[in-house]
């Protein structure tokens, strides 16, 4: 079968997208960054990788040898290309001024290895991934150009590490899935126009953090738990890694749910390079996502490392979990 590459999909984005050429540049970084990434994960156990590098990041979670190459490995692939300015980073306290990007006109928010906590299992991980337009029109790119909500997105996208490694984006139009023939280093079209089921799937929340929770928040749980939800009966479903428990999401229907705590009420994952570009990815899928009571996004964000809580999946499943949250 004669399948679409990524390249070339990326150039029938930008001719769509009217983009100026730069897009598909910044589009084809990732998926170098995502062959990268793929090929250093594969070979983490073998070169005694897989451990904690003793230190904390700004989340002040314990960093992996991997968070580190991860995010490492994306300067290097976005350092001296004119398209980028700058990059907000998981694993970075503040936005990183990209050198040779001072003319370029994208920023990119990005989780370099969401799911790290996978690693030493053979688990599923991702890297996660945002695209905006500086606001700023030159010198180097402030905060502003960066705390922009996410339906100023050009771009958004995943890619999954798992039994395959695949790349599934948005550049505004439809969700396309590309798998990696690691044979020949190349991304296939396999899943053309995602569009999320409705009415089927699972439920994914990390039922551990019930005791967390406020009332409205567990009997919301308990209603997809016990098979009464209006949206219809789920299975129970936990990767522990977003872009696993997305994915999955994605292409089965159901929901994704990280929930605030009465202790931490905007909960655990980031806005800006988690929430947002998968909530981009799955409207474009026609999905919903919200916080449990605002749409992701047009949330503005007012910190590079804010978070909120996360509602994302099928259209009514959201809806529902929603409604019960008020
Ligand atoms: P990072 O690994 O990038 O920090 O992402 C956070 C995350 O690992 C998500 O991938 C995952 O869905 C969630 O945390 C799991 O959290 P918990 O272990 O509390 O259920």
């Amino acid at each position: 079968m004669n399948r679409l590459t990524l390249s070339e999909q990326f150039f029938r984005d930008q001719a769509s997208a009217n983009a100026s050429g730069g897009l598909s540049t910044v589009l084809n970084r990732f998926s170098l960054l995502a062959r990268m990434l793929a090929s250093e994960i594969m070979r983490a156990g073998f070169v005694g990788k897989l451990g904690y590098t003793g230190t904390t990041n700004v989340q002040d979670e314990n960093v992996r040898a991997l968070d580190v190459i991860s995010n490492e490995t994306m300067l290097q692939v976005f350092e001296n290309m004119p398209m980028v300015c700058g990059v907000a980073s998981e694993e970075m306290e503040d936005l990183h001024v990209l050198p040779g990007g001072e003319s370029g006109k994208y920023v990119i928010t990005v989780d370099p290895l969401d799911g790290s906590g996978n690693v030493d299992v053979a688990g599923q991980m991702g890297t996660i991934f945002g695209i905006y337009k500086r606001r700023t029109t030159s010198g180097k790119p402030t905060l502003a150009d960066f705390l922009q909500p996410g339906r100023d997105l050009v771009a958004a996208g995943y890619v999954l590490y798992g039994p395959c490694t695949m790349l599934v984006y948005t550049a505004g139009g439809p969700v396309n899935g590309f798998t990696l023939d690691r044979s020949i280093g190349t991304f296939f079209l396999t899943h053309p126009d995602i569009k999320i089921p409705e009415g089927e799937g699972s439920y994914s929340v990390n039922e551990a953090n019930e005791p967390k929770w406020d009332d409205k928040t567990k009997a919301m749980v308990r209603a997809f738990r016990s098979q009464e939800a209006q949206c219809g009966k789920r299975a129970a479903r936990y990767a522990g890694a977003l872009v696993g428990d997305f994915h999955r999401t994605l292409l089965k229907g159901g929901i994704y749910m990280y929930p605030g705590e009465m202790k931490k009420p905007e909960g655990k994952l980031r806005l800006l390079y988690e929430n947002a570009p998968l909530a981009l990815v799955c409207e474009k899928a026609g999905g919903a996502a919200t916080d449990g009571k605002t749409r992701i996004l047009d949330l503005e964000p007012k910190k590079l490392h804010q978070r909120t809580p996360l509602y994302l999946g099928s259209k009514g499943d959201v809806e529902e979990a929603t409604r019960r949250l008020q």
